[in-house]
């Protein structure tokens, strides 16, 4: 017997409809739920190893004060009692929540409600100013709401598919496959993508455009005069529907009129331009993808309407097929910015500047206050906790000492900061590390809500595991502060339906377009009246829904009505920029960050999946070959990153998909997982003026080889606390974890150094080394009741033991002699082979494998390597990857 239930993704912004099975003995599986519009039974490799990452090693399981275990009680007394007199002391805006698109709807309600409604300040923001801001800044100065148009269906009837910044196949990877399977049944259907990098999702490309970073502005101005001299322009549309259109194109005639020009700018060939613009121009149906590469620069908010632009002009935008559509990054992005989680935003899409939307949630709510001013963004935000402006701040299900920019700035801040309350599912974050209040958090699988995809489609995450320890659901925790703090009937929340239910009847509240009413976008009135057993059972349905339309809506502004003051969309007239960082003799490369197939963020729950952390397992900085040579790297060797704010050491990728001149590392490492790897501490806190999001992708920096006078690797059954190394970086592996370390110290008393490393002060343990003291060559391993539980390689270069066969060796339950022998001498057993980097994660096929099934096999296709080795045929996350090795060329 097993329990099914039906849930979703916890992860990216698609979506994904998840069953996910739990039997008697309360192991648990998932698969992707066939009958969720967003994926119908696809999920991803993240998807896919949900079921390892819900383990309890690591979870934050009771409430804790400075470091100390605090009954609930006691601890949330605490906290309001020290927000209070925070308030009492220095006024309200003397705090702050700092929250994230991975609440839930209901948790993030609850938040705002309190801040704004009942603290009376605005100094809520959330994670999602350093995702989404851009894409909701243009949205709102185009429309005048924030409302994305378009819907996933639109991708499969399209017959041009722009993805500008946008790296679906590993960030969006089912929308990615849906592409994929729709351009199998459509070969009409053309894929431009636009990235500087040659990303996976290039595979799918018809045209990759590597543009200059930075550029993709000037790129689509050009494209707008361009459309205007085709005579491609929707005049009937743009009269009727649109605001602005002269100033725009006057603009756009002046700085992009010139291909020429353009190509220089954006560093492309005016052939590749031409027949871009081309594509856009002679097709009716193109869906323009955007997402980090366009959202995360200091003028993001007008690379969005730049590509907004270009779909007025032609009226493509509210009918099939057709429309500017954002990727959102988080699984519930969109749902906070329903419930006003931004801090110039207030709850059901109305603004903190409007004085009829301030009364109207003022009413509603029954709350002494309302502010009149936005609250601070994020970097401003951290910024006020540095200088001690903000003395309290309360953090949810978000990691700012990893991913906000100018990483050791924000460390600095938490430190000063008189009180840091952190909500939390796991004990040992970035973050956690400055909490005076640590509040255990449940998550996915024990929480129960819903979350808003990229679509505007709402979904139930539902509970289907036990709670471990004392943790609660974030609504919880946030609604006994408020309480405590005497806010007792305005947060008297026993169920996540009722806030729900409260949040659909605000959001239909005066929402008429009549004299009394302030007509907005975001309707939900239709859940108005839901109960516990209809909340139980909702089907995922797109916003607006309402009781005339309780099927909800696939496509918005179908009618040509926005809705600015004057109903019309406007045309954003868009100046030329340059990035903030600028690069130089001392810093010559361009530094884009972003990430990787198999990693969520800052790693807290991926990096648990040995599955998930087999695929890249060590941070990296991808490079081109001719910058390697330039800067004397060699693959593989460590490299010091510099830049004008901070410096890490990463591993060299030299790769060919990489432009000269520009380089890349992920944004997941962090502390718990590197001794150096932070990306955030190289970047400047650079925002874009209307939005507030920083620039992410773009940061002068110079490179160098790291000479270390050793490198060696540990793999062990225990977690181990790493000293004496200069450079480490850990992953999980199966049973095991994976240690890559190196030194700038000479090697001294090796045997005792490593000894106490693995065994600490263990008794009873059979020790075995090998020492070539000429040679600085060190080999030990601890071996316990027969079973190998770690071992360390030690040498002066990097020709050490191949760490794949280790593994294995580790896994078995016995050690034969032979083996024992083995691990001394640094070599695997014939007919042990070395699978190396897994490629795919479902299967947990090896690069090496496959390298060698390709060869001796003649294997061809995709669907070859699936039937010789079953790689790529569960979530298919690796068929880029796949296909490349097959056709290296692409
Ligand atoms: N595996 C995985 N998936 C995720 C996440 C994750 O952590 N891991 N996070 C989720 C979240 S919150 C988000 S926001 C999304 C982000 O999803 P994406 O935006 O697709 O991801 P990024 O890697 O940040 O950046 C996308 C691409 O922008 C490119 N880029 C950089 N500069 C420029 C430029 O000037 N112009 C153009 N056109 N492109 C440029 C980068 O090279 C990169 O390939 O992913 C979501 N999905
Ligand atoms: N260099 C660089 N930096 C970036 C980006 C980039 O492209 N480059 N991208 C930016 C973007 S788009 C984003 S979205 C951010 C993401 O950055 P973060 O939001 O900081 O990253 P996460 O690791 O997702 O952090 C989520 C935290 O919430 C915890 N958590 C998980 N579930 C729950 C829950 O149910 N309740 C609570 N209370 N906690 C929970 C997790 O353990 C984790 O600590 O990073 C940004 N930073
Ligand atoms: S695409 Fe992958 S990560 Fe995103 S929601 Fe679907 S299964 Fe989850
Ligand atoms: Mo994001």
């Amino acid at each position: 017997m097993s329990l099914e239930v039906q849930t979703t993704c916890p992860y990216c912004g698609v979506g994904c409809g998840v069953i996910a099975s739990i039997n008697d003995a309360g192991s648990v599986s998932v698969k992707g739920d066939p009958a969720h519009p967003a994926n119908f039974s696809r999920l991803c490799s993240k998807g896919a190893a949900l079921a390892d990452t819900i383990g309890m090693d690591g979870r934050a399981l009771y409430p804790e004060v400075d470091g100390i275990e605090y009954s609930w009680e006691h601890a949330l007394g605490y906290a309001a009692r020290k927000l209070r007199s925070i308030i009492d002391e220095h006024g309200s805006d003397s705090i702050a929540f700092y929250v994230s698109g991975q609440l839930m709807t209901e948790d993030y309600y609850v938040a705002n409600k309190l801040m704004k409604g009942f603290i009376g300040s605005a100094n809520i923001d959330t994670n999602s100013r350093l995702c989404m801001s851009s894409a909701v800044a243009a949205y709102k100065r185009a429309f005048g709401s924030d409302t994305v148009p378009c819907c996933y269906d639109d991708l499969e009837r399209a017959k041009l598919i722009v993805l500008a910044g946008s790296n679906a196949a590993w960030c969006h990877p089912v929308l990615y496959q849906r592409i994929a399977k729709a351009k199998k049944q459509n070969p009409d259907l053309i894929v431009v993508v636009i990235d500087p990098r040659q990303t996976a999702t290039c595979d799918l490309a018809d045209q990759h455009l590597a543009i200059q970073p930075g550029t993709d502005h000037i790129l689509f101005k050009g494209l707008l005069h361009y459309l205007t001299q085709q005579d491609e322009v929707n005049h009937l549309f743009v009269s009727q529907f649109t605001e602005g259109v002269e100033a725009c194109l006057d603009e756009a005639r002046q700085s992009a009129a010139s291909l020429d020009a353009v190509a220089t700018r954006c560093g492309l060939a005016v052939s590749d331009i031409k027949r871009f613009y081309t594509l856009f121009s002679r097709t009716e149906r193109v869906v323009t993808v955007f997402s980090q590469g366009i959202n995360q620069w200091s003028y993001g908010t007008d690379n969005g309407n730049a590509i907004i632009n270009c779909h007025l002009l032609t009226g493509r935008i509210g009918r099939p097929g057709m429309g500017p559509f954002s990727f959102t990054g988080q699984p519930n992005a969109m749902g906070g910015r329903e419930v006003g989680g931004l801090a110039n935003q207030l709850a059901a899409h109305m603004t903190v500047e409007n004085k009829q939307h301030r009364q109207l949630v003022k009413d509603f709510w029954d709350s002494p206050f309302i502010p009149e001013k936005a609250g601070l963004k994020a970097v401003d935000l951290f910024k006020a906790i540095h200088t001690g402006k903000i003395k309290a701040v309360w953090i949810m299900a978000t990691n700012p000492a990893v991913s906000l920019p100018d990483s050791s700035f924000v460390r600095e801040a938490l430190d000063k900061c008189e009180f840091v309350i952190v909500s939390d599912c796991m004990r040992n974050t970035d973050t956690t590390r400055y909490a005076n209040i640590l509040f255990p958090a449940q998550t996915w699988g024990e929480r129960d809500g819903t979350v808003t995809n990229s679509e505007r489609r709402i979904s139930r995450q539902r509970a289907f595991l036990p709670t471990p320890g004392q943790a609660r659901p974030d609504w919880w925790i946030i609604a006994k502060v408020a309480q405590q703090m005497g806010y007792t009937e305005a947060f008297n929340y026993e169920r996540p339906f009722e806030i729900f239910k409260e949040h659909a009847a605000l959001s239909g509240y005066h929402n008429t377009s009549d004299k009394e009413g302030v007509q907005r976008d975001f309707d939900i009135s239709g859940y108005a009246d839901i109960d516990e057993p209809l909340y139980d059972a909702m089907r995922p349905l797109q916003w607006p829904i309402t009781k005339d339309n309780p099927d909800g809506t696939t496509r918005m502004f179908t009618d040509g009505r926005f809705f600015n003051t004057s109903g019309k969309a406007q045309f954003i007239t868009v100046k030329s920029h340059q990035p903030a960082s600028v690069t130089s003799e001392v810093y010559p490369l361009i530094l884009n960050t972003g990430r990787i197939r198999d990693q969520w963020h800052t790693m807290t729950r991926t990096g648990k999946s040995a599955r998930l952390s087999g695929h890249i397992q060590e941070n990296f900085i991808a490079l081109h070959a001719d910058d390697a040579k330039q800067y004397g790297i060699s693959e593989n060797s460590l490299v010091t990153v510099t830049s004008a704010k901070g410096q890490l050491v990463v591993r060299a990728n030299v790769c060919d998909s990489q432009q000269r001149g520009n380089v890349f590392i992920p944004m997941h490492w962090n502390d718990q997982f590197s001794g150096n790897g932070v990306v955030g501490k190289l970047l400047d806190a650079i925002v874009d003026p209307v939005s507030g999001q920083p620039e992410f992708k773009y940061t002068a920096v110079k490179i160098e080889e790291k000479i270390p006078a050793w490198y060696g690797f540990i793999l062990s059954r225990r977690k181990l606390k790493i000293s004496h190394a200069s450079y480490w970086s850990v992953s999980r592996g199966r049973g095991l974890w994976r240690y890559e370390v190196a030194g700038d110290e000479a090697a001294g008393d090796w045997a005792n150094c490593a000894r106490q490393l693995l065994c600490q002060n263990a008794s009873n343990v059979e020790w075995v080394e090998y020492f070539d003291s000429a040679q600085g060559r060190y080999r030990g391993a601890r071996i316990e009741n027969g079973h190998l539980e770690s071992c360390i390689f030690i040498g002066p270069d990097q020709d050490l033991p191949e760490r794949d066969w280790l593994a294995q060796l580790l896994e078995k339950e016995s050690l034969k002699e032979d083996e024992r022998i083995s691990i001394l001498t640094g070599k695997p057993l014939a007919g042990q082979p070395d699978v190396g980097r897994i490629i795919c994660s479902c299967f947990n096929v090896g690069l090496n494998t496959l390298k060698d099934r390709i060869e001796k096999q003649h294997l061809t296709t995709v669907e070859a390597i699936g039937v010789a080795l079953k790689a790529g045929t569960n979530c298919g996350s690796c068929v880029p990857e796949l296909k490349r090795l097959i056709n290296p060329a692409k």
